[in-house]
C-alpha cells in the first residue's frame, strides 16, 4: 500500500507527465505549421512516450492500492521563435523532469518505501536517455544555423523515429 504522501508525489508526477504530453503535443502543432514532417514525427513519437510514462505512474498506483486523482493540466507554450528554440526548450524541460523523478525518489527513501523505489529506477533511466536523445539534435541543430538545406536533412532523419511501447517498471 501506498503511503499518503507518496500517493500524492505519484499523482502530481501523473500531472507533469500529462503536461509533458501536452507540451509537446504544441510542439507537434508549430512544426506542422511549419510544414516540417520530421520533426511533426519526433515530436508525435514524443507525445506517445509521454503518455506510455504517464499511464505507467498511473497503473502502478492502482496496483499498489493507491487513488490516482487527476488534476488540471496548464496550458503549454504555443509558439517558438525557430526549430533550435523548441529543443532548447525540449531539453529544458527534460532536465526539470529529471530533477521531479529525483525529487520523487526522494520522498519514496524518506517513505522508505523500496519498491517505488525501484520501479522509479526506470524512470530515471528513460530521463538519461530523453536528455542525451535531446540533446544530439539540439547539438544538430545549433551546427545547421540558418542552413535551410541541411535543416531540411535533419528533417529526413526524424521522420525515421518510431514509437516503441515501453515496458515500464
Ligand atoms: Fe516523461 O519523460 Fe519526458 O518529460
Amino acid at each position: 500500500m501506498l503511503s499518503e504522501k507518496m500517493n500524492k508525489a505519484f499523482n502530481d508526477q501523473i500531472n507533469a507527465e500529462l503536461y509533458s504530453e501536452y507540451l509537446y503535443l504544441s510542439m507537434k502543432a508549430y512544426f506542422a505549421d511549419k510544414n516540417l514532417q520530421g520533426f511533426v514525427n519526433w515530436m508525435d513519437v514524443q507525445v506517445q512516450e509521454e503518455h506510455a510514462h504517464a499511464m505507467g505512474m498511473f497503473d502502478y498506483v492502482i496496483e499498489r492500492g493507491g487513488r490516482v486523482e487527476l488534476a488540471q493540466i496548464d496550458k503549454p507554450r504555443h509558439d517558438w521563435e525557430s526549430p533550435l528554440e523548441v529543443f532548447e526548450h525540449v531539453l529544458e524541460h527534460e532536465q526539470y523532469v529529471t530533477s521531479r523523478i529525483n525529487a520523487l525518489m526522494d520522498v519514496a527513501e524518506e517513505e522508505k518505501d523500496r519498491a517505488a523505489l525501484s520501479f522509479l529506477d526506470w524512470y530515471l533511466k528513460e530521463q538519461v536517455e530523453e536528455e542525451s536523445n535531446v540533446g544530439g539534435v539540439l547539438a544538430t541543430l545549433k551546427l545547421i544555423g540558418n542552413d535551410s538545406n541541411a535543416l531540411f536533412m535533419l528533417d529526413k532523419d526524424l521522420a525515421a523515429r518510431t514509437f516503441v511501447a515501453p515496458v515500464i517498471g
